[in-house]
């Protein structure tokens, strides 16, 4: 008998600052929804936000997905970079402007420290962008840690993130 990966909750963020970032993170919504094994159970609005890294970039267009799957994190990873690269990727430079980005920010309560993926998202808890559409879907998300994202919320400034849907 074959074994299934039960029913997971995890969180996809979705980032993009070229080549119209509004529609490409509505179109990687529909794509997310479209996963084999998996249903959309959740979307943040969408918000643009200041890019964080060096160097002058255009605004983000940044929002959050929730997924139930059945896909292995790994998987899951290989779907997500499949859309990412339907959607001609195009990432100039480390912290540079993208077409598409889209981040296994959580996956369960799981924590996975593996050469291609670790979950939680290293950066999550730093990132306005990435707290502030979490907690518009699930605002009594807790962290693998232990930590409550309400704390991180409460010590993270919105930093010029604003809702433009
Ligand atoms: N900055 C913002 N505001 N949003 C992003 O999604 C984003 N993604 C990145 C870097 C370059 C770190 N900056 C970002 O990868």
């Amino acid at each position: 008998m074959s074994r299934v990966t039960p029913a997971i909750t995890a969180f996809i963020g979705l980032g993009s600052n070229l080549e119209n970032p509004r529609a490409q993170v509505e179109q990687a919504l529909a794509e997310l929804a479209q996963l084999p094994d998996t249903r959309l159970t959740g979307q943040s609005p969408l918000y643009q936000s200041r890019a964080v890294g060096p160097g002058e970039q255009p605004d983000y267009i940044n929002a959050v997905a929730r997924i139930i799957t059945h896909l292995e994190p790994l998987a899951l990873l290989d779907q997500l970079q499949a859309v990412e690269q339907a959607h001609q990727r195009v990432r100039l430079e480390r912290w540079g402007p993208r077409t598409l980005d889209l981040d296994l920010l959580l996956y369960d309560g799981q924590v996975i420290d593996h050469p291609r993926l670790q979950v939680p998202h290293p950066y999550l808890a730093q990132r306005s962008f990435v707290l502030y559409p979490l907690a518009a879907i699930d605002p009594q998300l807790v962290l693998p840690c232990g930590t409550r994202l309400a704390a991180l919320l409460a010590q993270t400034p919105a930093d010029g993130l604003r809702v433009i849907n």
